[in-house]
This record gives structure tokens, C-alpha cells and sequence, in this order.
């Protein structure tokens, strides 16, 4: 397969970068070269003399007309001369000077692209039908929520997962009642105070004892679900001067004692280590930590840590949880990459990558969703130089964009790919469902959660960060496609792309009637949905910075499909075992980022952008928001 990839920057058009630090020989070179005229003038010799003829009338013209009075430095220049000769001589050079001087930074606009998007779907912002309708789609989704968590309060009370059309629950996360500690802020948000009465004295009367007498469990899934739920709980329930949006439920410091007491035994995982990646796997009764039976912890699982171990160091004084946390990410930032992409497995025995399987979905996701997280946490405070980080997520965005992305065939979706058997073997048309985070993650790397509109505004983004941003918004559609592309309307776990070097026939979505029928091939094993949350989610964080409505209208779609084909009349949501026919083939299982996650997304995306506003909080992968900056008591330096 060819190595030469599709997407780099002449594939984007910058609307706004285009105005940017420009000169004026370049503004007028530049918009006669990119008119009709480039076509029409180019194509033949005697039309690019007359093209360079017109542009050197224009300048000629600008050198004799040019107000002399009104430039300060011409003034001063006129003083200088001793004749008049001597002072016609000068003020030519400083005219000349002057067409190459970079022209003033003019304000940034959205493009008419832009400017109709905002309201070509839904009518214009802040229409107060518009207003209601969105309010009113809200609300569903929270009777979704409270939908889910009935059937899992009836059925499964205090196990991880519920097992909709069993009536049964199923602990497959260690037995810590995993859906109660996922589901809490989300409920907090909502303003459900029934739920979160429910879910927090559960977790108050039952939460403690579990952690101390049960066995094993993996220390990413329960830092990212459990942790982190605790975590976002105290701060919603106004610890740590926090919003207190909840008013029912035990009070915030029931909440962190939990949490400490958690962490503590975590931090098994660390110390146990002869390196600084952590174990997989933490016995939580004796507080042991061992690696996984391949010896192998997953990159992107042993650098999911730091956003909940940072919070709660800086919320309980304790720089130790913040500090075990970061050696990780100082140690991976040692480690050799291939233009800042890494291999999906790490050896806790030898602090090393082990194999030169590249891809950004399982086990590689989120590595690169945290170095640009982290860092948005930790960037104002005093204890120590981040920067490190962003210049890690810098790179491996770089090398996303040259390494990995592609276009199918023959509509041309953008797509991420994967390296199976490292940089020098072939590209795997291959993208995991997961790997939709993607577009969020490079929204918010490159407006650091303000609008687009501000960021603009402000003058705050790059070249790169437009880039990034454009990349942000074909993936979304790609994800979003993924989902329209088949007969429910739902995604499968994975999708191949139709390449030049890659196509087979007879494994479509289904939906006929799709433009991207042929870009998009399911295979067979692929065909399952476990009411994943990352196409929502970046389409909430796109949603957030972009303002373009869109996003809304292909959430909406999306939770229309998930109400229609997943919702068990008896309570909960199910996954599925094949989204390409109808009626879709059952799972039984209703995983707890459903309600952690996919719900919480969906009612953030049709409600006020004031709730948990993307400048001032930073949610851990598992969708629980934290407070961002942290406050007095950070101490997130790796060496102590
Ligand atoms: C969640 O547990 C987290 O979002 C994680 O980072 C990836 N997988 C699931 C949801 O799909």
C-alpha cells in the first residue's frame, strides 16, 4: 500500500488563516492568484505576462500615490534627508520597504460556509421555538437516563452492569457497582435528585466495604469509571468550593474519603513496579498489584491515570497520588516514537514499548487524549513545566496527520487508519469505533475549550491549530457516517475503509439510500454496538467550539436510533450484536458508559453551553468532569 497519504495541508482551505500576517504584496499576489484569473490567465504564457505586467502596474501605482503624511516612520525618515533628491530617493526605499512589511493582524472571520451552517438546519441561534425545540430534546434524553437507571435499580441494584432482558446484573468490572459511581454526576447534571438520593446512599452504605473486601480489578477501568466518578461527585456536590449543583446525596467529604481510600490501594499497582508504568491489575483486599498473564499493561490504560490521581492529590493535600501519576508520563516522554506515535503495549517489568502495533483506537486512545487533557489541567500551575506534554500531543498529531489518515473511496471520508506491524509496514484501512474521541480531542486542542468564535477573536489560533480543527470536523463526519451508513442507524464496533488498495464486496451497512454505502465496509464480527459514547461526545465538544448546529441535528439522529433499537420496555438499554439488519439481534448487556457517558454527552449537546463550560473543566475519559485550574495543594512533580 502507498505510504503517500491524502490529508496534509493542501487539503484544507483556512478561511480565516488566510488573513493572517500577510503582506501587502502578498494580499494582492495572492487574491489575483487565487481568483478566476489563475485559472484564466495561467493556463497560457501571453496571460502570465499580462498577470506580471498588472502587478507591477499596481505596485508602480502604489509607490507614486502613497499618502505621504500619514506614517509615523515616513515622518521621521523626512527629517533625515539633506536635499530633496536624497529625500525622494528615501521615501521610494521606505514605500518599497513598506509593501514587504507584515501587514497588521486583521480581524479573523468566519467564512459564509460558517456563518450558514450556524443556523441553515435548526433557523437561527437563540429563536425561541428553536430554544424550545432543543429543550425539548432534552428533556428526552433524561427521560432516557432515568428510563436506564430504573431498569438497572429494579434488575441489578449494586452490580457493575445490568442485563436488561435477563433481569439480572453482572459484575464485570470487580464487583463495585460500577453503574451506581458511572451514573452519579450524570444524574447531579441532570438535576435528577431522586437518582442521585439513590446511587449516593448506596455509595455510602455500601461503597467502603466492597473496596476493602473485594479482589481484582484492573486499575484503568476502575480509576477512569470509579475514581473519577467519586471524584466529579465531590466537586458537583460542592467540595472543594465546587458548583454544588447537587443538593441530595451524602455530603462531598463522604465522597473523598471513598476515593482516598480507593487510590490508596491502587497505588499498589506503582509501587509494586520495578519501573514507573504500573501494573494492570490491583488486588484491592491486600492491596497487591500484579501485571497481566502476557507481563503487558496497554499504553493508552497506564496513561489514563493522571487526570483523577492529579484532582485528587490537589483535593486531599496528598501530592503522592498526582506524583506516582506523572512519573508515568515523564517516563513515556523518554521513550522513542514514531513522530509521536506509540506502540499499544508497554512492558511494566522493562519500561519499554513492547511490539510496533500503532492505532488510536483500543489501547492506544486515550494516551492521546490525556497528554492534551493533562496538560489543559496542570498548564497554570506553579509546580513544575508542562509543556512537555503539549509538545508530545504536538507531535503525535503531526504524526497522525502524515502516518495515518487517508481518504475512502469513492467519496472521499476521512479516515484514521492503523500500522499493524509498525511505521514501515502497510496501512490498515481499519478505525475502531473508539477512535472516534478523536475529533473532540483536537477540537479542544486547538481552542483549549474556548469558542472557535472567541479563539479567533482573540487572535489565539495557529495554522496548525486550523488544521487541526478541519481534521476535527472531517473525522466527526466520518464517525457520524458510520452510524448513518447502516440499516438501524447505529455504528458497528469497528469499520474498514474502501481504498485504493483495499475493498471487498457484499459487507455494507445496509442503508441503501447512503451516500457512503460503498466507502464503508463491516465485516461480519464487527457488527456489534455496545452504546459506545465517542462519536457524541466529539460531537458535544464540536458542538461546544464550533457553534454549528449540525452537531445537534447528528447527536439527535443518533439517539433517535439508540431509542428505537436498544431501549428493553422493562427497563435499561441493550447492546447489540448486529447493526446492519432489522430487527437488530440483542445483547443483553447495558454497559455503564452508557450512563456515564453516552446520556451525559447527548444532554450536554442540546442544553445551555454555560453547564460545565469547556474552559473550566476537563472530563477524564470516562466523561466525569473536573474543576480546571487546580487549586492550592497541587503538587504534581514527578521527582518527589
Ligand atoms: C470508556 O470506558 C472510556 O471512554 C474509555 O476511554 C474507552 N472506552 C469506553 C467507552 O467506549
Amino acid at each position: 500500500m502507498s505510504k503517500s497519504l491524502p490529508y496534509s495541508m493542501k487539503d484544507v482551505h483556512y478561511d480565516n488563516a488566510k488573513f493572517r500576517h500577510r503582506s501587502f504584496f502578498k494580499m494582492v499576489t495572492q487574491t489575483l492568484l487565487t481568483s478566476n484569473m489563475r485559472r484564466e490567465c495561467v493556463s497560457c504564457s501571453t496571460g502570465k505576462f499580462l498577470g506580471l505586467l498588472l502587478i507591477f502596474g499596481l505596485t508602480c501605482l502604489m509607490l507614486t500615490h502613497a499618502n505621504k503624511t500619514h506614517s509615523v516612520s515616513h515622518g521621521l525618515a523626512k527629517g533625515i534627508g539633506t536635499n530633496e533628491e536624497h529625500k525622494e530617493v528615501t521615501d521610494v526605499g521606505i514605500r518599497f520597504k513598506k509593501l514587504f512589511r507584515r501587514a497588521p493582524r486583521l480581524p479573523p472571520r468566519l467564512s459564509p460556509d460558517e456563518k450558514v451552517s450556524h443556523g441553515n438546519i435548526t433557523g437561527k441561534l437563540n429563536e425561541p421555538d428553536v430554544e424550545e425545540k432543543w429543550k425539548a430534546r432534552q428533556q428526552n434524553v433524561k427521560d432516557a437516563f432515568t428510563h436506564a437507571w430504573s431498569g438497572y435499580k429494579k434488575f441489578a441494584m449494586g452490580f457493575d452492569e445490568l442485563m436488561p432482558e435477563s433481569h439480572h446484573g453482572v459484575d464485570g468490572l470487580g464487583g463495585l457497582g460500577a453503574t451506581v459511581v458511572d451514573a452519579l454526576d450524570t444524574a447531579m447534571i441532570m438535576g435528577l435528585d431522586e437518582v442521585v438520593s439513590e446511587a449516593g446512599s448506596w455509595i455510602e452504605s455500601h461503597l467502603l466495604e466492597r473496596i476493602n473486601h473485594k479482589g481484582q480489578v484492573n486499575l484503568f477501568e476502575t480509576t477512569i469509571r470509579v475514581l473519577g466518578g467519586l471524584l466529579s461527585a465531590f466537586h458537583l456536590s460542592g467540595g472543594d468550593q465546587g458548583i454544588a449543583i447537587a443538593q441530595k446525596g451524602p455530603k462531598p467529604a463522604i465522597y473523598l474519603n471513598i476515593a482516598k481510600n480507593l487510590a490508596d490501594r491502587l497505588l499498589s499497582a506503582f509501587t509494586s513496579s520495578p519501573t514507573a508504568i504500573p501494573f494492570s491489575d490491583v488486588v484491592l483486599r491486600d492491596s497487591s498489584a500484579h501485571s497481566a498473564p502476557d507481563g503487558l499493561s496497554s499504553t493508552s490504560e497506564v496513561s489514563t491515570l493522571q487526570l483523577e490521581f492529579n484532582y485528587l492529590s490537589a483535593i486531599s493535600g496528598d501530592p503522592k497520588y498526582g506524583t506516582k501519576g506523572m512519573k508515568v508520563l515523564e517516563h513515556l516522554k523518554t521513550l522513542p516514537k514514531v513522530e509521536g506515535l506509540v506502540p499499544i503495549y508497554i512492558n511494566p517489568h522493562s519500561g519499554e514499548f513492547s511490539g510496533n502495533n500503532i492505532r488510536l483506537g483500543s489501547r492506544g486512545d486515550s494516551y492521546y487524549e490525556y497528554l492534551i487533557k493533562v496538560w489543559l489541567q496542570l498548564r497554570t500551575t506553579q509546580d513544575g513545566n508542562f509543556t512537555y506534554l503539549y509538545d508530545m500531543y504536538e507531535e503525535a498529531m503531526r504524526g497522525v496527520k502524515h502516518m495515518l489518515v487517508q481518504k475512502s473511496v469513492p467519496s472521499e471520508l476521512v479516515f484514521v487508519g492503523e500500522l499493524p506491524t509498525g511505521p514501515k509496514g502497510y496501512l490498515s484501512p481499519k478505525m475502531d469505533h473508539l477512535v472516534c474521541f478523536l475529533p473532540g480531542t483536537l477540537a479542544l486542542g486547538a481552542t483549549k475549550g474556548l469558542t472557535k468564535e472567541k479563539a479567533m477573536r482573540d487572535n489565539l489560533l495557529t495554522f496548525e491549530d486550523l488544521e487541526n480543527l478541519k481534521l476535527a470536523e472531517d473525522l466527526a463526519k466520518t464517525c457520524f457516517e458510520m452510524y448513518s451508513v447502516t440499516s438501524t442507524g447505529l455504528a458497528p464496533e469497528i469499520a474498514y475503509f474502501h481504498s485504493k488498495d483495499y475493498f471487498e464486496d457484499g459487507l455494507d451497512g445496509g442503508n441503501k439510500s447512503s451516500k457512503y454505502i460503498k466507502d464503508i465496509i463491516i465485516k461480519h464480527a464487527d457488527r456489534h454496538n455496545l452504546l459506545r459514547p465517542e462519536t457524541v461526545e466529539s460531537l458535544f465538544v464540536l458542538y461546544r467550539i464550533t457553534q454549528d448546529q449540525k452537531y445537534r441535528e447528528w447527536g439527535w439522529q443518533i439517539f433517535e436510533a439508540f431509542e428505537k433499537y436498544t431501549k428493553i420496555e422493562s427497563g435499561g438499554y441493550t447492546s447489540l450484536d448486529d447493526v446492519t439488519i432489522i430487527p437488530p439481534p440483542k445483547r443483553d448487556k447495558m454497559e455503564t458508559f452508557f450512563l456515564g457517558e453516552t446520556l451525559k454527552y447527548l444532554y450536554l449537546l442540546f442544553g445551555d453551553n454555560s453547564v460545565i463550560p469547556l474552559d473550566k473543566f476537563v472530563f477524564n475519559t470516562e466523561a466525569h468532569p473536573l474543576p480546571i485550574p487546580l487549586g492550592k495543594g497541587t503538587n504534581m512533580k514527578a521527582s518527589m
